[in-house]
């Protein structure tokens, strides 16, 4: 063939293939969600953040939060200091106007975040007399102090090594007269912060006096071991851009030990529990799953990663996720559940909203099948109850706790999910949630936590991270083409919604990619004599794929329809128990379809799944297969081999026996239907039980610097996790 010819060949296939985008993307073009209707939702959710934020200002600043109810202010609590559920959070440095910095640039209002970077450097101070926890006023001070000193930051007229003088990468905040005053205040908290470092182990004591350090002097004595894991290793993004920043390498070290401390202290079977004791590192409490007290140590895993490059933080999310996988994701793959962290055993039904973040960092870190998933239950309980309850049993599929304190998770994930598929579907899902909040808790000054989903009823409090997160992430999902979602940035949102970034490349102070990086042993594994790290970097199953659903091509690649047209959609509501009332009325109203159709997943067969691989080639032949398929009504061979039983199948087999009404209407709807289906949509005889793949290497990876001493496992006291 000529040149030439080739390249006419070449031109015909991408005019195809843009032909192919233009008629099937229909997720990006759906009349309802019109640029103007966005436009409309965007500024609703504007709106909406500015009245949280202006019933602060008004009504509470300096203090730290504002009551929405009593249209009062609230700051630490020093008539008991041991009201940890205040103090914790609270320690008079004015939280609600630091942690809502960035917001402002989010919302490309420079005038205003200008002069809240003036009272923050004017009202701001960490000499005070309170006694906080480590994590809150890390999480929600330090990361509002760092983020806003980047956006603030000028840029150097010529290119600079000095670390100080590094500024975001969304430009067109800085202010001329800025000189880095916040992120003297963030090194001021930072060493504040460092006497709860001083533990055996290297895992943090969990509070900390601002002005006097530790309980019992130098080392603690009087102070309780006791601390999550979440807390104790969910410092690393603001530690590690305070250590680059201000070229004071300890944050970064202590953080970074402190990490894997908590890594190194997994079980056999590679789980992370969520109590630990800081002085001895044993577990007190042996609870695994991806909720409280865990969840954000795999959030600054996987983030971490994002942040700095370095291959330890992406191993430990792999191998992390690789045991959630195993053990924690139900067999129908929706749902993480609670597990005891050495045997994997189930260990209770109840799910708590915390756990919604999850979806999020799914996404984020490219498992888009499976953050769709983890994501549809959580949606269809908000349809249900116009909020999401702070704990659900997954078991009766029913309300455990009827709070809602305005938590952010589910919007965060809901806004990953959003940009990561284009579809509406998601801006569906954000509208709801803005309308509920404005309806449901929206009041004179402020927004009031809901004490009870069901009934309405209103709490007196408005946590700062209603406007540092859950108002900002609904405001930036209408907001597509924010700067601050560009996929090619450089920064990390924190788990407190603060965007973070780095200079890069690496400054040579950085421990972990240089001077201890020489150092570092992997120790031997617990399970296998054998692994290596080359072993691990190319075992194929380092994240599990057991969760896949069944296979169905025509709704596999990126040109996909919405995802409420997958098969496994109304086996989600199923788990959010979303039965309408009147069936009829939702048949009219285009939310349920009697002609629909449900699939139970049951598992996967890991020899179907692991055999897909991610290649740019494979991808394309599904492409074009996937068309092929749908041009010609071809079935899919793949789906009938892909279905297996599972495990674990005893709770989702009873579970299913007992279906509702709506159920039974919509299974003798669906076989009813069943002889106009297609022969690929029908359920298959489970060709073989579902065996768990060998487990990958797990990695002992030493923290920086030094040796943390040998951990002892475990210590199982029932304990709350905070
Ligand atoms: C926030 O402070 C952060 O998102 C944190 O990671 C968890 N708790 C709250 C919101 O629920």
């Amino acid at each position: 063939m000529s040149v030439r010819l080739r390249q006419y060949v070449y031109l015909g296939v991408l005019v195809l293939l843009l032909r192919l985008l233009l008629c099937a993307g229909g997720a990006h073009a759906s009349p309802f969600y019109s640029s103007t209707r966005k436009h409309e939702l965007r500024e609703l959710a504007a709106e909406t953040w500015r009245h949280a934020y202006g019933a602060y200002k008004r009504v509470a600043f300096p203090e730290d939060e504002v009551l929405p109810l009593s249209c009062g202010k609230q700051g630490h609590d020093r008539r008991n200091t041991e009201n940890a559920g205040v103090n914790d959070v609270m320690g008079d440095y004015v939280l609600t106007l630091v942690d809502s910095l960035d917001t402002f640039a989010m919302l490309d209002d420079l005038p205003s975040f200008e002069s809240a970077i003036r009272e923050t450097i004017s009202h701001v101070s960490f000499d005070v007399d309170s006694r906080v926890q480590v994590f809150e006023v890390t999480i929600r001070m330090m990361g509002g102090l760092l983020s806003g000193h980047l956006l603030a930051n000028p840029s150097p007229p010529s290119p600079s090594t000095d670390p100080r003088s590094f500024s975001s990468s969304i430009k067109g905040f800085s202010l001329p007269w800025y000189k880095g005053e916040l992120l003297d205040l963030a090194h001021d908290l930072g060493k504040r912060l460092l006497p709860a470092f001083e533990t055996p182990t290297g895992i943090p004591f969990a509070r900390v006096h601002l002005q006097r350090g530790l309980k019992g002097g130098k080392e603690g004595k009087a102070e309780s071991g006791e601390t999550c894991s979440a807390g104790a290793g969910s410092l690393l993004l603001e530690f590690i851009t305070l250590s680059r920043l201000t070229s004071d390498p300890r944050f970064e070290q202590v953080a970074r030990r402190a990490f894997f401390a908590i890594w190194n202290a997994r079980s056999e079977i590679g789980l992370v529990g969520n109590t630990v004791d800081a002085r001895t590192g044993g577990w007190m409490h042996s609870v695994s799953g991806i909720g409280a007290g865990v969840d954000s140590f795999f959030e600054y895993a996987a983030k971490a990663y994002v942040l700095t490059g370095e291959e330890d933080y992406r191993r430990v999310w792999e191998e992390a996720y690789a045991a959630l996988q195993r053990y924690s994701r139900a067999p129908d793959g929706f749902w993480f559940r609670n597990t005891h962290m050495h045997t994997g055993a189930l260990h209770s039904l109840l799910t708590d909203s915390l756990s919604a973040f999850f979806p999020g960092v799914l996404a984020l870190m490219g498992d888009l099948e499976g953050a769709i998933k983890a994501h549809a239950p959580y949606a269809f309980i908000w349809k249900r109850f116009g909020g999401l309850p702070e704990l659900w049993d997954t078991g009766r599929r029913g309300v455990a706790h009827a709070g809602y304190p305005l938590r952010p998770e589910f919007i965060e994930s809901n806004m990953y999910l959003a940009q990561a598929t284009g579809d509406d579907y998601y801006l569906s899902v954000a509208e709801r949630i803005l309308h509920d909040l404005n309806n449901r808790t929206r009041v004179d000054c402020g927004f009031a936590a809901l004490l009870n989903i069901e009934t309405g009823e209103l709490e007196d409090k408005m946590p700062s991270f209603v406007t540092a997160e859950t108002l900002k992430y609904l405001y930036l999902t209408f907001d597509e083409r924010n700067p601050f979602l560009r996929d090619d940035s450089a920064f990390v949102f924190t788990t407190e919604g603060h965007p973070v970034e780095i200079p890069h490349p690496p400054r040579t102070h950085s421990p972990s990619q240089n001077r201890n990086r020489k150092k570092r042993v992997f120790s031997p594994p617990p399970l296998s004599s054998s692994s290596s790290t080359a072993e691990f970097t190319t075992h194929p199953n380092t994240t599990c794929a057991a969760h896949l659903p069944l296979y169905d091509s025509r709704y596999h690649h990126f040109l996909s329809l919405s995802v409420e047209r997958r098969n496994d959609w109304e086996h989600a509501r199923w788990l959010a128990a979303y039965d309408p009332e009147d069936v009829d009325e939702e048949v009219k109203e285009g939310r349920w379809s009697a002609e629909g159709w449900c699939e139970v997943p049951q598992g996967e067969d890991p020899t179907t799944t692991l055999n897909q691989t991610t290649s740019a080639l494979s991808l394309f032949q599904s492409f074009l297969l996937s068309h092929l398929r749908t041009f010609a009504r071809l079935p899919s061979p793949s789906v009938a081999s892909s279905a297996a039983s599972s495990i674990h199948s005893s709770l989702d087999s009873s579970a299913s026996s007992s279906r509702s009404s709506l159920d039974a209407h919509r299974t003798s709807a669906s076989s009813s239907s069943s002889p106009r289906m297609p022969d690929w949509r029908l359920p298959r005889p489970l060709p073989h039980r579902y065996l768990s793949p060998p487990l990958p290497p797990l990695t002992t990876i030493a923290p920086d610097p030094g040796n943390t001493p040998p951990l002892t496992l475990p210590q199982s006291t029932p304990q709350k996790a905070s």
